[in-house]
């Protein structure tokens, strides 16, 4: 770890960038989740590096979502394995979910790394990719799924990806819930819900909103997400990026 002393103004910022490079040195974050990483700065420095409004909106539909699923999946790529592995397990757990391993740049030795970092968090399953079960309208590495999650979720959080399997999963007929600090990317604008935040910030959020929804009946639990539109959530971001407030 670099050497940031507490009182640096950007030291939440440095740790996280230290949090990223250990992934990438430990075999479990994909070299290019650093740049990933950079673009998800850039989008923070520019929501003001806190959890706004039109989050906290999306984080209760989605939990609402997740919820009502039946079959409720977590996927996990190689950046939010090291930025957040605790987290994930907690809200697989709170959720029932499984957690699986889907990453886009291939590599049999870094999703072995992050199924032995989740389980060093405390996971106890962690469903792998197979060739057994594929996604259809994708041909990237993500398209190799386990039979048992992914392809037969109806709900899958990913949280933090490029867009080609959000849009898959969406033609497949699976709703997607993701957290991705960019309003306008294409994950942004084809998942069902968005939570425009840092993974960091939402995932605890998440594990907190799911604890005060879990009792909540189903017909509660789908006004919720009724009321809730993805659109306008993207478009409140866009405009609170503009400083159009
Ligand atoms: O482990 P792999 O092989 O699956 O690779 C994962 C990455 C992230 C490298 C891969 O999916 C990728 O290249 O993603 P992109 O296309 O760079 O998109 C990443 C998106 O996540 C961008 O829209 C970023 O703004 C956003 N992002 C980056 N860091 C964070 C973030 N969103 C929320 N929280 C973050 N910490």
């Amino acid at each position: 770890m670099s050497d940031v002393p507490e009182s640096h103004p950007r030291y939440v910022s440095l740790k996280l960038r230290d949090t990223i490079v250990a992934g990438v040195e430990s075999g479990v974050t994909s070299i290019h989740g650093l740049m990933a990483h950079g673009r998800g700065e850039a989008f923070d420095y520019l929501i003001g590096e806190e959890t706004q409004p039109f989050a906290m909106d999306a984080i209760r539909a989605g939990v609402a979502t997740l919820l009502l699923a039946k079959h409720p999946v977590v996927s996990v790529n190689g950046n939010v394995a090291a930025l957040i592995p605790g987290e994930l397990v907690t809200l697989g757990n709170v959720l029932k979910a499984p957690l699986e391993v889907n990453i886009f740049h291939a590599s049999k030795e870094r999703e072995a790394a992050i199924q032995a970092h989740l389980r060093k968090h405390g996971a106890v399953d962690v469903l792998m990719p197979t060739t057994d079960a594929q996604l259809s309208f994708i041909d990237s590495n993500r398209k190799f799924v386990h039979p048992e999650g992914i392809f037969r979720a109806d709900v899958v959080f990913v949280p933090l990806e490029d867009g080609d399997r959000c849009e898959a999963l969406q033609k497949m007929g699976k709703t997607v819930v993701t957290v991705d600090l960019n309003p306008m990317s294409r994950t942004a604008t084809g998942a069902g819900i968005t939570i425009v935040d840092n993974v960091v910030r939402a995932l605890p959020l998440l594990i907190q909103e799911v604890q005060a929804l879990k009792k909540t009946a189903p017909i509660l639990l789908r006004e919720i997400v009724s009321q809730y539109s993805n659109d306008n959530a993207l478009q409140v971001a866009i405009q609170w990026i503009r400083r159009e407030r």
